[in-house]
């Protein structure tokens, strides 16, 4: 997978990809990274990449020459690579977003600074304009790499084992489970036991309780958008018992609130 990040701030791209799995990835010829610096193919002895917006007001634009020279530049590198704009007005990012984009033979990601790019780029230009959620960045290299980062993990061979990119949170829309390892205790602290067990199909069963319970108390958004199976049917009515019977014997002992709360 070849991506190309056209930016004023190639270095930002570089120190990303120099290090862990991305180095790996590009060393194993799984990712071909590159950063096109967008102030290359400006012109003029000052090489402006930016100017004032038309109609006045704060900020500043990045201009269309440079821009469109080196997305020229990228395409003929990455020929039938989609052009993807980084932008707040963007598409969300998500993972299964990710995993299309895991599709393509190469990401042409263009990286705007101060209010953006001059609108005719993106109606000429950009395939695909994506945000990585409803908050305001300084630029769009930060975006980029996380989506570079949640594509890479997903290529073949990106991450060692074949199955832990799958087995992560938003596996089938549930959250991932909690992980523990050594020491036994720590600050008085244990971990939960059926995970010395050794009893490979008890801790699965216990992974996907824990995910489903966390799934149910931080995101129940999740739960409505894959059906419920008969395992987790079954641990919610287990749950829903065990929550029945702990506010009945509070009402029992009489100390509590009324029925009803009043
Ligand atoms: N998810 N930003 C881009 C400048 C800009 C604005 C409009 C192109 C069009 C962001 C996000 C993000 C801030 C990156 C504004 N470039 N990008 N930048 N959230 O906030 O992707």
């Amino acid at each position: 997978m070849k991506f190309i990040a056209l930016t004023i701030f190639p270095e930002l791209l570089q120190a990303f990809w120099d290090n862990g799995i991305m180095r790996r990835a590009s060393a194993g010829g799984i990712i071909e990274p590159s950063a096109l610096n967008v102030r290359d193919y400006a012109q003029g002895r000052h090489k402006v990449t930016d100017d004032r917006p038309y109609g006045g007001g704060c900020g500043m634009v990045m201009k269309p020459e440079p821009l469109a020279a080196a997305i020229g530049a990228a395409r003929r590198t990455a020929p039938g690579a989609p052009v993807i704009l980084l932008s707040p007005q963007g598409r969300r990012f998500d993972q299964p977003m990710a995993k299309e984009l895991a599709r393509c033979e190469g990401l042409i990601l263009i990286c705007g600074r101060y209010e953006g790019i001059d609108e005719r780029i993106s109606e000429q230009f950009v395939d695909l304009e994506v945000s990585i959620g409803d908050f305001v960045l300084t630029g769009g290299e930060l975006a980029a790499m996380a989506v570079m980062d949640a594509v890479t993990r997903l290529l073949p061979g990106a991450l060692g084992n074949e199955d832990s990119a799958d087995q992560d949170s938003f596996r089938n829309q549930r959250l991932d489970c909690g992980h523990y390892t050594r020491p036994p205790e720590f600050e008085g602290r244990t971990i939960p036991q059926v995970l010395l067990t050794g009893h490979h199909e008890l801790i699965a069963r216990w992974r996907r309780a824990d995910g489903l319970m966390r799934t149910l108390v931080r995101r129940p958004d999740l739960l409505q958008l894959k059906p419920l199976d008969g395992e987790e049917i079954g641990l919610l009515e287990k749950w829903r018992g065990e929550i029945d019977k702990l506010i009945r014997s509070q009402r029992d002992s009489g100390s509590g609130p009324s029925p009803g709360g009043g």
